[in-house]
């Protein structure tokens, strides 16, 4: 007796698009067949949807300490969000006390994370203190299944690592299997470019993205990926928005070199147009908005194959948080990990711009490959973790206050609609998400290990 079988679904892998059904026993997929006659507890009739492997969002910010503020949605609200997006795991941040080690920061995170996760989840390390202590630390950090570190070459005062650290890291992480996700922008040339514009009363929400112009960007992934070469490292660009950023990692890997880079769902959507808005405040994240041609060239790097990853960044702040007197005040971040899915759909593939194998890819598979989580997750086979999404193509939805579900008082997204929605999610065999209603329970989520890179590269 099976625990649950999908019947007659349209079924995704990164590789192939098939008609079928699928068996779930304790968590795990255990059949894949054209039909199933084995009994079930419980049986879901899928016909005429189609069948994803659950997302993983490869970037979510919950809980975040960050600008003299805390991001909104917390460990429970963010994964219940997460959830009804079609996301079954989510690869979060912990950040780094000035003062702490890195062994006690994951702790702690594990402290904060672990009674409230709807979703399964991961952790990568934000190391802010380099010195020896913490450098000793990456092989055990490793060890607990955190294989991927993030560093800033943005923010000066809060988050910001010298190219010496980083280099080091790079480094040390490459020696145990790791990888380094970067935040490419020049610290510098912000803190200039943003005095200058407040020296001029020019304090207004579109004079961020003024501030950080995409040579600023595409400066830093230049400078990351010499890093990366001259370390060995794999290296990871994260939230990529320019055309520009984009030229140089494809440079960068055509060469041969490990470098792969990920992009938002803000970035395939919006233009920096959104910053003259009554309300541009709320759209303000790092990297900020960009033109209507670096946006196209971002879903051109997604059809093409070498854009890896889509993930969300997700960090609200709610309106009083974002209802600052000058752009800098401002805290970065925008919601996302409920829109990857719908967004993906109807603006990529219902438009015909990529294939849903290649949805797959960014969405599940890659991500799954890049932070070590494969093939526990990130694809529908036996043995894998009946992670399921299933979306109705019909389906019309717009991206309101009223039908997302994080902890914030306005939607970004209120303008936009998709044809294309999430109706509902398994999460290792239990359904957790039904036509936009969270079904499952706060905690159940669970930490899962990434594993390091036996070979100085990620196999993808
Ligand atoms: N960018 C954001 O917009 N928010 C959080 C951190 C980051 O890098
Ligand atoms: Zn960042
Ligand atoms: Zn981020």
């Amino acid at each position: 007796m099976l625990d649950l079988v999908i019947r007659d679904g349209r079924i995704v892998t990164e590789s192939n698009v098939f008609d079928g059904s699928i068996g779930i026993q304790n968590g795990k997929i255990t059949q894949i067949s054209a039909t199933i006659g084995e009994s079930a507890n419980r049986v879901v009739d899928a016909g005429g949807k189609l069948v994803l492997p659950g997302l993983i969002d490869g970037h979510t910010h919950m809980e975040m300490p960050f600008m003299g503020t805390v991001s909104s949605d917390d460990f429970y609200q963010g994964t219940v969000a997460a959830a009804c997006g079609g996301v079954t795991t989510i690869v979060d941040f912990a950040v780094q006390p000035r003062g702490e080690t890195i062994l006690n920061t994951y702790k702690t995170w594990r402290q904060k994370a672990d009674p409230k996760v709807c979703v399964d989840y991961g952790l990568h390390m934000i190391i802010r203190d380099f010195n020896t202590t913490n450098l000793a630390q990456i092989r055990p950090l490793i060890g607990e299944g955190v294989t991927s570190f993030k560093l800033f070459m943005a923010y000066k005062k809060e988050l910001y690592l010298d190219d010496g650290a980083i280099y080091s890291i790079m480094e040390e992480a490459v020696r145990h299997g790791g990888i380094i996700g970067l935040h490419c922008e020049n610290a510098d040339l912000i803190e200039c470019f943003a005095a200058k514009l407040l020296s001029e009363g020019k304090v207004k929400a579109e004079y961020h993205a003024k501030s950080r112009p995409p040579l600023v960007e595409a400066e830093s992934v230049q400078r990351g990926i010499r890093l990366a070469e001259m370390s060995g490292s794999p290296m990871y660009v994260v939230h990529m928005s320019t055309g520009l950023a984009r030229d140089e990692i494809k440079e960068a890997a055509d060469k041969g070199l490990p470098v792969y880079s990920e992009t938002c769902p803000h970035y395939l959507t919006f233009t920096e147009e959104a910053y003259r808005q009554p309300n541009g405040n709320r759209y303000i994240m790092s990297p900020p908005l960009r033109s209507d041609e670096d946006r196209a060239k971002l879903w051109q790097g997604l059809a093409s194959g070498f854009i890896k990853t889509v993930a969300s960044d997700h960090v609200c702040f709610n309106s009083k948080q974002k209802n600052q007197s000058d752009f800098t005040k401002v805290p970065n971040g925008v919601i996302g990990t409920e829109v990857i899915l719908p967004i993906l759909y109807s603006a990529g593939v219902a438009k015909g711009i990529i294939p849903l194998t290649r949805l797959v890819q960014v969405t599940s598979y890659n991500p799954a490959k890049l932070f070590g989580l494969y093939p526990r997750k990130g694809s529908i086979a036996v043995g894998s973790d009946a992670d399921i999404v299933l979306l109705d193509p019909h389906k019309k939805v717009r991206l309101s206050l009223d039908n997302l579900h994080s902890n914030i008082d306005y939607s970004i997204y209120e303008d936009v609609s998709v044809t294309g929605y999430p109706i509902m999610t398994i999460s290792r065999g239990e359904i957790i998400h039904e036509d936009g209603k969270f079904i499952g329970r706060r905690g159940r989520g669970e930490f899962v290990k990434g594993k390091p890179f036996q070979t100085k590269r990620p196999d993808l």
